[in-house]
């Protein structure tokens, strides 16, 4: 494992130089080069853009299988200046890479960005047997014109009698021209509660030492294309169906922060 790990920072820092300053609009291409050179795939999930021109052999799902176990939390002994959410790529190869610098599992899948062979892309991990209601109403969503930098912005109320917890997100990203370039992203809303009446606003802008705020990956198609984007989006809270729905960016490239 440590051979692959060190050959992916090498090749993504290969890649890094090759690429110099100017930032690809079709970063894909570059990811996929450099997540090839791991040994682990779990291409499985389909969809993604990175997964569709990575080669997988009964081999590498073994591999998978037991990299999908490796833990997904950042190992906090191994954050540095260079690498700030300790998953072992520094954070200019991350941006190069198009993975998330503020956290090791960009994807939520479970499977840390060093290891995930599809590291924007995971299957919906929402589980739910209900098919109670959830009692809220979407009063806004945006993926620009924040009032501060560009980023995915939910505001709805619980329009229910108690109070909602236990909530967790999935949403695609489409890009709209190229449209197998598809994202995908499972987080847990931690430390989400909202009270009957109240309306909350989330925020996927990494600013999570504030309340309500979660990661975003601007390094991905949403900070790197400037075509229009589509976000699919379910929102769950644990013992009530999802709710979805959609938000559109318009083309031209978002003001997002780093
Ligand atoms: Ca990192
Ligand atoms: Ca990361
Ligand atoms: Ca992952
Ligand atoms: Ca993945």
């Amino acid at each position: 494992m440590k051979k692959s790990i060190t050959g992916i920072i090498l090749v993504a820092m290969v890649l890094t130089i090759l690429g110099g300053c100017g930032q690809s609009s079709t970063p894909s291409t570059s990811q996929t080069t450099a997540i090839s050179s791991t040994s682990a795939s779990n291409s499985a999930s389909g969809t993604s853009a990175s997964s569709s021109t990575s080669s997988s052999t009964s081999a590498d799902a073994t591999a998978a299988t037991t990299d999908q176990t490796t833990a997904s939390t950042a190992d906090s002994s191994a954050v540095t200046a260079d690498d700030q959410d300790g998953d072992g790529i520094p954070d200019l190869v991350e941006k190069t890479y198009g993975t998330n610098p503020h956290t090791a599992d960009t994807d939520g899948d479970g499977t840390n960005d060093v290891n995930d062979q599809t590291p924007v892309y995971t299957d919906n991990l929402i589980s739910e047997t209900s098919s109670t209601v959830l009692p809220i109403t979407i009063k806004d969503a945006r993926v620009e014109d924040n009032a501060a930098a560009d980023h995915l912005e939910i505001t709805f109320k619980n329009d229910g009698t108690t109070t909602l917890s236990n909530f967790d997100i999935y949403y695609t990203i489409t890009d709209k021209v190229n449209t197998d370039q598809v994202e995908g992203y499972y987080q847990k809303l931690d430390g989400l509660s909202v009270a009957a009446g109240e309306s909350v606003t989330l925020h996927f802008d990494n600013n999570v030492d504030q309340a309500n705020h979660y990661y975003g990956n601007m390094n991905g198609l949403y900070g790197t294309s400037s075509n229009g984007l589509t976000f699919a989006i379910s929102l769950h809270a644990a013992g009530y169906q999802p709710v979805t729905f959609t938000v559109d960016k318009a083309d031209g490239t978002a003001e997002v922060a780093d």
